[in-house]
Formats: C-alpha cells, sequence, structure tokens
C-alpha cells in the first residue's frame, strides 16, 4: 500500500470515529485511559519520525512518545537508542563509514553509529528506517530524524488543526551514559520545554525513564508529570518475570555500586515500598504489560509438554494462557500514582492466546483492570478498542438490535 493510500484509508477511519476524542484547543480535559502512539505509529510507519507522529494524532493518540537521545552538539533527537544504526540508513552513508565503533553502553558492548559522534546538521542527512522485522519496510529512507523542537511544534500544529489537546511522552534515554559522555539530558530536555512554554504544571507532558536517577533530577527541574517505568528481561513459563541483565534493574542502581540498590530488580518498583519511594518523586509508574496481566506456558494441546501449543512452529505469546491480573494498579492508585503500560501491538505472534488473535480483547482486559492510558504502536486500534470500552462502561438506555 502506498503512504497515500494507507494515510488515507486510516484518515477516513479517524473521520468517522474523532467525534469521541473531541475537545476543545487549549481546554486541559484529558483523555481516560490515554492513548500514547509508542514511538509514533512504529506499526505503519519508522519509528520516531515527524510522519509517524502525526499519523499516530490523526489515528486518535492523545499523546506522542518521543525517545530522547544526544547529538554531538548537544542537541536532543528522537530516536530510540544511542545506537543510529537500526533506525536509520547510516550504514549506507559511505563519508560516514570511519564513524562506525564499539562502545559500553549500560555495561553491555555495542558496536555501531552513535548519535553522540554526529552533529544535528550531519543527522539531518540521514533517513528513518524500519527497525522491527515484519513491519512495513516500503517507507524507509523517506523520513528524517526530528529533534524535539520539531516533535513539540508538531503537537502544537495539530493540537489546533484537529481541536484536540495533543501532548507529547519524553523518555530520557540511557540518562546515566549519557551524563557520562559529557552530554546529560535533564537539563536540556527542561529547557526546550521551557522555551515551548510547556515547563509548567497542566502543560500536555509526560516524562518517563527507567532510572530513577534521571526523574529525581526532573522532579528537582520541573513540574510536569514523571513517570517511572518498569521493565524486565522475560516472562518465564509459570508467568513470574525474569531479570536477567542488562534487564534486570535500573542501570543507575546497577552504576551505584551501592549494595542496597544491587541487590534489588526492577521488580522492587511494584513492592509497597518501592510504590512509596516512586510517590515521592514521580507521579506514574509505566510497567511493562506482564506486571500487570502475565501469562504462563501451559500444556493446552494436551501433548504432554508446554511449548509450541498452537503448532505453527514457534514458541510465544500466542502459546500462552493469561493469568489474573495482579494488584498492582490498585496498590499504584492507592499512592495517587498513575499506570500507563506498554507496549501493545497488534501482530498475532505477540498476543496471548485468550485474545484469540484480536488485538482490541487485549485493550480491553487492560483497560478492565484499570490502567490509566499505555502505550501503544496501533493507536488506530487503541482508539477502537476505547470506544468499546467506554461504550460497554456506559449506561446507555439503547438495546441492543436483536436482543
Ligand atoms: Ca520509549
Ligand atoms: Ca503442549
Ligand atoms: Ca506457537
Amino acid at each position: 500500500m502506498t503512504l497515500r493510500k494507507l494515510l488515507a484509508a486510516l484518515v477516513l477511519a479517524a473521520a468517522t470515529l474523532a467525534p469521541a476524542a473531541t475537545a476543545s484547543a487549549g481546554q486541559s480535559h484529558e483523555n481516560h485511559p490515554l492513548i500514547i502512539g509508542h514511538r509514533g505509529a512504529a506499526g505503519y510507519l519508522p519509528d520516531h519520525t515527524l510522519a509517524g507522529y502525526a499519523l499516530a494524532i490523526r489515528m486518535g493518540a492523545d499523546y506522542i512518545e518521543p525517545d530522547l537521545v544526544a547529538t554531538k552538539d548537544g542537541h536532543l533527537i528522537a530516536r530510540h537508542e544511542p545506537d543510529i544504526s537500526g533506525t536509520t540508513n547510516v550504514a549506507d552513508h559511505p563519508e560516514f563509514a570511519d564513524r562506525k565503533r564499539t562502545e559500553t553502553i549500560d555495561g553491555a558492548e555495542v558496536t555501531g553509529w552513535f548519535a553522540s559522534d554526529f552533529t544535528l546538521k550531519e543527522i539531518k542527512t540521514l533517513r528513518a528506517i524500519q527497525p522491527l522485522a515484519g513491519r512495513p519496510t516500503q517507507f524507509n529512507g523517506r523520513f528524517k530524524i526530528p529533534t524535539l523542537e520539531e516533535v513539540i511544534a508538531l503537537a502544537k500544529r495539530y493540537s489546533k488543526r484537529y481541536h484536540r489537546r495533543i501532548g507529547i511522552y519524553p523518555e530520557t534515554k540511557h540518562p546515566t551514559y549519557h551524563r557520562s559522555i559529557g552530554l546529560p539530558l535533564e537539563k536540556r530536555l527542561v529547557r526546550i520545554l521551557d522555551n515551548a512554554g510547556w515547563n509548567r504544571k497542566g502543560a500536555p507532558v509526560i516524562i518517563q525513564s527507567f532510572e530513577p536517577g534521571s526523574l529525581k533530577r526532573l522532579n528537582k527541574l520541573t513540574p510536569l508529570r514523571l513517570v517511572q517505568l518498569i521493565d524486565a528481561n522475560d516472562v518465564n513459563p509459570d508467568g513470574s518475570l525474569d531479570y536477567t541483565a542488562p534487564y534486570d534493574r535500573p542501570y543507575d542502581w546497577t552504576a551505584s555500586g551501592k549494595p542496597k540498590l544491587l541487590a534489588r530488580t526492577f521488580g522492587y518498583l511494584t513492592t509497597d515500598a518501592g510504590l512509596d519511594e516512586v510517590a515521592s518523586y514521580a507521579d506514574g509508574i509505566g510497567p511493562w504489560k506482564p506486571y500487570i496481566i502475565s501469562s504462563a506456558l501451559v500444556d493446552t494441546n494436551g501433548d504432554g509438554t508446554a511449548g509450541d501449543e498452537n503448532g505453527d512452529g514457534a514458541v510465544n505469546e500466542a502459546d500462552r494462557t493469561l493469568l489474573e491480573p495482579t494488584d498492582l494498579v490498585s496498590r499504584a492508585h492507592a499512592r495517587g500514582l498513575i499506570v500507563h503500560p506498554y507496549t501493545f501491538r497488534n501482530e498475532g505472534f505477540r498476543l496471548v492466546s485468550d485474545y484469540e488473535g484480536n488485538p482490541i480483547n487485549e485493550y480491553l482486559r487492560f483497560f478492565e483492570a484499570g490502567v490509566d492510558g499505555l502505550f501503544s504502536d496501533f493507536a488506530d486500534t487503541a482508539f477502537v478498542a476505547r470506544d468499546l470500552f467506554w461504550l460497554e462502561s456506559s449506561p446507555g438506555e439503547e438495546v441492543e438490535p436483536g436482543s
């Protein structure tokens, strides 16, 4: 499908559905639950491009999510990693061939091209590519790498155009690493928000990070809402979480060398004590989905082993069975913390078997579990699911036809 056709189809869908999300421009009303366009519209267009963010907004996202890394000259650009080789065509630029190198990031060796070796002017000669296998690649090479300023300008422009409140949900990526190379993110981020008139309470901005240290710094610099992300490495067959490094704990805890912090995993942040601590410097949590509703690998096809239950030759989410929701949402809410889990994706192999291949069922399950918003690669699907959720949870008078 061409981009034009894709956009036409989606705009038609959005035009049909848009009234439910309408709010006057400048109004402080925020939809609940919130739909956050994860890396823009990652299911359709290369991550972190203005086209991707615009598409997410047109599909119904309330917030768009730029991940932030720093360039050599201190600009903040939207990329998921400091290593830009997976998300740009830098490898096709012979003039940058000699910049390929190996760097240690959060204790792991990474070989590639690093944003901090490039000026913004040089970054602007690159184009974004699709990093995830199985996602559309026909738009590779079309879009530039945006700065945070450009993302903010886009959100403001679309808020006016669609008379909806569009926010941004920036993430400080690898804050300890950026600090170690002399390019700390926090003050840069706040300065840019200041210049945009958005470093104020009530502005449509939520800032997220995996590192508590980054959020604690930001808590001193800004009145904006802050969200503590909570990761893990994998889900064990029994549904418990696996904390294999480097997804064992926030990297600033590891780097601190403090025995108290080294004794913790990300899981600590979901305990009562951990949530109390988060509430002292942040306004919410952004947990990986299994912290709220996990799944187990069970022998559903009765062949005596738990593995490839649906017989498609691979063991993945589609072979797993849902467990009951945890009490994380209610314990977070009891402390006044909002809850925004990640990441919701449409592909069948990423959906637990109980959802029967329909991503709408997953959204509904999480909305029913009480989440305040979620990060989605497919804002259009999230938008439709939320309409269904609102419809089902409102005591309407109309009787379903035929009932
Ligand atoms: Ca992110
Ligand atoms: Ca089996
Ligand atoms: Ca399978």
